[in-house]
């Protein structure tokens, strides 16, 4: 072994595991992180040497490196993840399944020699503040060089988190690319195994991943601890883990409102969680806590208290303009490791979107050439639809004052949205708690020609965690019921739409930075100062309730913005029946009681508006 300090030996667990993996593995050496910035710039360094990372010109993108995937590891492989509970149906319907003991001899089997000619690095790191006390600790062994520099952003790494951990327990994450090298032959430049494993055991807090060397596959902090082995210490343990972003909104008198919310990935999370107010609302101020996932906890004085787990954003590039997302161009300006998005002849970085006009000359995200002419031809894109930016939080200009709180701030709403062009208003506010659940339960989005199914049909995406639950939803919705009690002061939980589209197929609402006028309703609602009307499935604004400053809107725009359409929503409870099927063995019964109520006010309207019509002809 090697460079092995005694902060290492002292924990006697992490001691035995590192020997352990080192005997199925074989790697050539054993490194220790520390964390410091001279270990992160020699490994920049290293991979330049060997390819997998280009420099950025540094009068442009100082501190940045460009890294190209292979093409067959671009993205999450959710048909290749498991949650390996002991009991099948405690993963539920929303999980693949295999038995633990059956799953560890498949693994042993392929990471046996696994590391050979490389280096097998061990990463202690803290999923949120070191020493919070919602924080948790984690310690990551791999071969990718690439993914001890993105968990140096991501996470909190090195020394000072081995000192805090001591000899306590830890979230055991082993990762490998699955690419032994035997000696003297060369190296991919991407290194990866058509084989991929993302494994998960709940029961005995382990995270086990082979073959892929990209984003949430590898950097197991990220949907594997912090959501997948999260969401289950939280259902133990009486606290959420969720994929949410949190952010504050400073009212013009300076009061400060926090607010958690969940939406599908690729919905426009990070754009919101650094939201720039429109012009005439710019007494209002946004500051970021994270961007992506929140660990909530109930606080002494009855209310929930939330921290994000990372310390830095993994976000998407295509789409991020000045013009989308300022705050996060001006956050990856510096310091930013870029994949699979396109090198400018200078030595920059470009992505569709980026720009109106693209550069003339590219090398695209699989290292050919590329000019404009050729995409019309081809249909090439410069950069890969999910090319990411890895860069750190404290970078953000919006990045709130309490973002590394250890205490973490307490929310006052929680936001869920879909992304529906019918039947969803652009905002509700659910009756209660348990009415909330249901709302968030049932969220969804259509399907687009994108993606491989029928178009325009219903996709539920429940808390926007159907990929991350690490457990059985239906016992998640009964978790969630349960947090509610549990708290003298919970938040308001509120569902919103910024994807309705009129009768031509054209969005209503103008999105972005005009989400703000939401957000400034929801918390005069939290606040108690703002009106609301009573509907069917909740309570929402009256077009005078909200702020229409500087936004062209006629009260008939809002009025079908915000329809509630009985005959739309009994499509709607019939289809939501379908979510309801497959999960009704773990239902709590409070949540098919929601379902019949809100049925039973559509039906009343329903009889009240023919009996008004029968008045009428009599
Ligand atoms: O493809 C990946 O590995 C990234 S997926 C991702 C990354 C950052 C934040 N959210 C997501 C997501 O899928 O929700
Ligand atoms: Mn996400």
């Amino acid at each position: 072994m090697q460079n092995l300090k005694n902060d290492a030996l002292k924990n006697v667990e992490l001691n035995r595991w590192i020997q352990e993996v080192s005997d199925l593995t074989q790697p050539a050496k054993i490194y220790i992180c520390d964390g410091s910035q001279e270990e992160y710039d020699r490994l920049c360094n290293e991979m330049v040497t060997s390819g997998l990372l280009t420099k950025l010109n540094p009068n442009k993108r100082p501190g940045s490196f460009l890294a190209l995937s292979d093409p067959s590891d671009v993205a999450r492989v959710e048909d290749c993840t498991f949650i390996c509970s002991k009991e099948k149906n405690d993963a539920g319907p929303n999980n693949n399944w295999m038995d633990p003991s059956e799953m560890k001899t498949k693994l042993n089997g392929l990471m046996k020699g696994c590391m050979k000619g490389r280096t097998m690095y061990v990463i202690p790191f803290s999923m949120g503040p070191i020493g919070s006390p919602i924080s948790q600790i984690g310690v990551e062994i791999t071969d990718s060089p690439y993914v001890v520099i993105n968990m140096r952003i991501m996470t909190r790494i090195g020394s000072k988190v081995l000192d805090i951990l001591g000899n306590n327990s830890f979230v055991h994450c082993l990762h490998s690319v699955g690419a032994p090298l035997e000696v003297g032959q060369k190296d991919m430049k991407w290194p990866c195994n058509k084989t991929k494993y993302i494994t998960h055991f709940p029961e005995t807090k382990e995270i086990i991943s082979f073959g892929s060397g990209y984003g949430g596959n590898a950097l197991l902090g990220k949907k594997c601890f912090a959501l997948r082995i999260g969401s289950n210490m939280g259902k133990t343990e009486g606290w959420l883990a969720e994929h949410m972003l949190i952010l504050g909104a400073e009212s013009p008198k300076g009061e400060k409102t926090y607010v958690a919310a969940a939406f599908p990935s690729a919905c426009g999370k990070t754009n919101f969680a650094m939201l720039i107010p429109p012009p005439a609302m710019n007494d209002w101020k946004i500051t970021t806590i994270g961007d992506d996932i929140a660990w909530i906890k109930p606080g002494k004085d009855g209310r929930l208290y939330a921290i994000n787990p990372e310390a830095g954003y993994f976000g998407v590039a295509p789409g991020t303009s000045l013009k989308t997302n300022k705050n996060a161009i001006l956050t990856i300006a510096k310091n930013t490791i870029f994949t699979n998005v396109a090198l400018t002849e200078d030595g920059d970085v470009w992505w569709e979107g980026l720009t109106d006009t693209p550069p003339e000359k590219l090398i695209d995200w699989q290292g050919q050439f590329w000019t404009p002419e050729i995409a019309k031809e081809t249909g090439r894109k410069a950069a890969h639809p999910n090319s990411r930016f890895t860069a750190p939080a404290s970078q953000c200009p919006s990045v709130d004052s309490n973002w590394e709180n250890p205490e973490g701030v307490p929310i006052g709403a929680f936001i869920f949205g879909g992304r529906r062009a019918t039947t969803i208003p652009l905002v509700t506010e659910t009756k209660d708690w348990d009415n909330g659940v249901y709302w968030a339960a049932t969220i969804g989005s259509e399907t687009t020609a994108a993606a491989v199914g029928a178009v325009g049909q219903v996709r539920r995406d429940p808390f926007a965690m159907l990929p991350f639950c690490g457990y059985h939803m239906g016992d998640y919705f009964a978790h969630w019921m349960d947090m509610g009690k549990k708290v003298s002061h919970p938040p308001k939980i509120f569902g919103v739409n910024w994807f309705r589209k009129d009768a031509a197929g054209k969005f209503m609402w103008a999105g972005y930075g005009e989400n703000m006028r939401v957000l400034e309703w929801i918390i005069g609602r939290v606040n108690g100062t703002a009106k609301a009307a009573e509907t069917e499935i909740g309570f929402a604004p009256h077009f005078a309730d909200m702020n229409w400053n500087g936004l062209p809107m006629t009260e008939a725009q809002f009025k079908e913005l915000s329809k509630v359409d009985a005959a739309e929503w009994n499509s709607e409870l019939k289809l939501q029946d379908e979510l309801i099927e497959k999960l009704k063995d773990r239902l709590p019964k409070k949540f098919l009681e929601i379902r019949k109520s809100i049925q039973t006010r559509f039906e009343s309207r329903g009889a009240a508006s023919k009996s008004s019509l029968m008045s009428m002809s009599l």
